[in-house]
């Protein structure tokens, strides 16, 4: 009932919206058969028919702002892949052939991107988070991939035990089943998914409902304020989790069941002109479609103009390349996928808000997953040092057991052991048999545990390997409880990058570990890895940052903020710190999270 009518004001709508455009590029009539023609396919009649019109007005906006003679066809794709694919035919039939196509979801763009690749057509997909590439070098897509976004969305499912998803039933929804679900296995409880056009949910809410669960992810636009709101009528109290496509107006407008929803979305900056641009023209804010669409048309037209036509040149133009845009920075890898930064927002107090709780929760994580390493690698190291006890340190036997505790432990680069003179007599694997012999008896960690016969865990120091790194170490004694030396499991000079650049990846944040004496340990930009902040000249120009540093070197947590370079090392910015602590057996690290103001 509901579907049929909104189907009739939805065509009715789409042809006032197909009138509108064609007045708009009839104005240049006379050179009207030169101009490249550009093929836009986009879900006007559909339930995310509003989605389609903030596309076609950003690229209205973005061909006003142009003077690169092009025109635009503007073509119905419908609900479905069918619908779509006709809207392809329909352009690649014309006797004015299209030279690009750009679609919009990632049902249509993954029914267009083969025929498209096929018609030797160039083809740009927006508002396309799922897409199966089948044909390279044809298609360049805006949207980062569902996969890569459920990686972050990841980060803040799992503190739930019992998920429940409600997701929209096409390429984009059934992708985000199989992506949660493969990282969450045990915890998907119920996973449902409902026609757009019908939304037909309520049995399933009752389903949902029934099982309880303490979260309910939405793969869903607007319609996801209706969810919300049925849902929480009938009684499911869970957490609200959504992705991209979710912050839409209809969120807002009942804020006493969106509040608190807590979703996936692109950081870019909404001070861009283009944000501007399309409120004083419409009045109302752009979401990430609009601006998706006007980059997308903007860096086309940029690449017609200066004379590229064919589909191969035109994706080697964004292929591996950089742009800036509305939506900020952007890479596109040598797919032609793009990737730029995303982080959590919340609906708070009826806004869409960045969300508070991020930053504390990723610096905890990170630090919660350094913590555990350090606790795994130092009950390994203990046991060892228990068996080193009985076969001493050098010699074949002794080499086995330190050969299991390296092949026990990802992060170690070797393991050795040491005697009572600080001298290296043994080591795993077999390819580092030269350090043997070498004497680390002036090394701070030896120093110390030399005096007190504890474990230890170094500073950063320069090891005998030729690397900055840092080593945890027990002493080993005889079975007769003599000091004899000890064992070390040295970590991998990239340790600390490794974790925090996987818990941190494409969050708009920076992390770094620096010691108690100003060291950077870690740090994004290589150049600052091993400088002191209170002695390199690269620091002394920013008091604040140094006001901060001297907190952070006294204080085990705290947070702050500072002036200093973007993490390009370009311009200058405000950033917000928040800092914890981690180590063992008394060595402490500063870890470290900024973000731009
Ligand atoms: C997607 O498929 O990634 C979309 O965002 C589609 C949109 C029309 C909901
Ligand atoms: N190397 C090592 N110190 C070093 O320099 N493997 C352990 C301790």
């Amino acid at each position: 009932m509901f579907g049929r009518f909104f189907m009739i004001v939805m065509s009715v709508l789409f042809v006032l919206v197909a009138l509108s455009s064609s007045v708009s590029f009839a104005q240049d009539s006379a050179t009207e058969y030169d101009k490249p023609v550009i093929g836009v396919i986009l879900p006007f009649s559909s339930a995310f028919e509003d989605i389609a019109i903030e596309q076609q007005r950003a690229i209205n906006l973005a061909l006003s702002k142009s003077d690169v003679p092009v025109e635009i066809i503007f073509k119905d794709g419908g609900a479905d892949k069918e619908s779509a694919v006709q809207a392809f035919h329909e352009l690649a039939g014309l006797e004015d052939r299209p030279l690009a196509v750009i679609s919009c979801s990632s049902w249509a763009s993954d029914a267009i991107h083969p025929l498209a690749a096929e018609n030797g057509i160039f083809h740009i997909a927006i508002g396309s988070a799922a897409l199966n590439r089948t044909h390279s070098g044809n298609t360049v897509r805006f949207t980062l991939d569902a996969e890569d976004e459920q990686q972050q969305l990841a980060e803040y499912l799992s503190s739930f035990e019992k998920i429940a998803i409600m997701a929209m039933d096409n390429d984009l929804g059934n992708s985000w089943i199989s992506h949660i679900r493969h990282s969450f296995p045990d915890q998907v409880a119920a996973a449902h998914v409902y026609d757009p056009q019908k939304m037909d949910i309520h049995e399933k809410l009752a389903e949902i409902q029934a099982i309880d669960p303490d979260v309910l992810v939405l793969i869903s636009a607007g319609e996801a304020a209706g969810i919300a709101r049925q849902a929480r009528k009938i009684g499911i109290t869970a957490q609200f989790v959504g992705t991209r496509p979710i912050e839409r107006a209809e969120l807002l407008a009942e804020p006493e069941y969106a509040n608190g929803l807590v979703y996936t979305y692109p950081s870019y900056n909404t001070k861009h002109e283009f944000s501007g641009m399309y409120r004083g023209k419409y009045g109302s804010d752009p979401g990430f479609f609009g601006v998706e669409a006007f980059d997308a048309v903007t860096t086309l037209l940029q690449f017609l103009d200066k004379g590229f036509v064919r589909p191969a040149d035109l994706f080697q133009s964004y292929a591996g390349r950089k742009f800036v845009g509305a939506l900020g920075e952007i890479y596109f890898n040598s797919h032609g996928d793009a990737r730029y930064p995303y982080l959590f927002k919340q609906i708070v107090d009826g806004r869409f808000q960045v969300a508070e709780f991020q930053f504390p929760m990723l610096l905890e994580k990170t630090a919660q997953q350094l913590e555990d390493i350090f606790r795994e690698m130092d009950q390994d190291i203990a046991l060892t040092a228990r068996k080193l006890s009985k076969t001493g340190l050098a010699g074949e036997p002794a080499a086995l057991i330190l050969q299991e505790l390296y092949a026990k432990n990802l992060h170690a680069y070797n393991c050795v052991t040491v005697d009572a003179e600080g001298i290296i007599v043994n080591v795993a694997p077999a390819g580092y048999l030269d350090v043997i012999g070498e004497d680390i008896s002036h090394q701070e960690q030896i120093v110390r545990l030399h005096s007190t016969r504890q474990p230890v865990l170094s500073q950063a120091v320069k090891m005998v390997e030729g690397f900055v790194g840092i080593d945890l170490e027990h002493p080993v004694f005889s079975p007769e409880n003599q000091f004899i030396g000890s064992v070390s499991i040295l970590a991998k000079p990239d340790f600390f990058g490794s974790i925090i650049s996987q818990k941190v990846s494409n969050f708009p944040v920076e992390m770094f570990v620096i010691q108690k004496d100003g060291v950077m340990v870690y740090d994004i930009n290589e150049q600052e890895i091993g400088k002191n902040v209170f002695l390199d000249p690269l620091y002394q120009t920013y008091p604040s940052l140094l006001a901060v540093a001297r907190r952070i070197a006294a204080e085990p947590d705290g947070r702050g903020r500072y002036r200093f370079l973007d993490k390009n090392m370009r311009e200058e910015v405000v950033k917000n710190i928040l800092w914890t602590t981690v180590g063992l057996h008394g060595t402490e690290y500063r870890l470290a999270l900024a973000f731009e103001e």
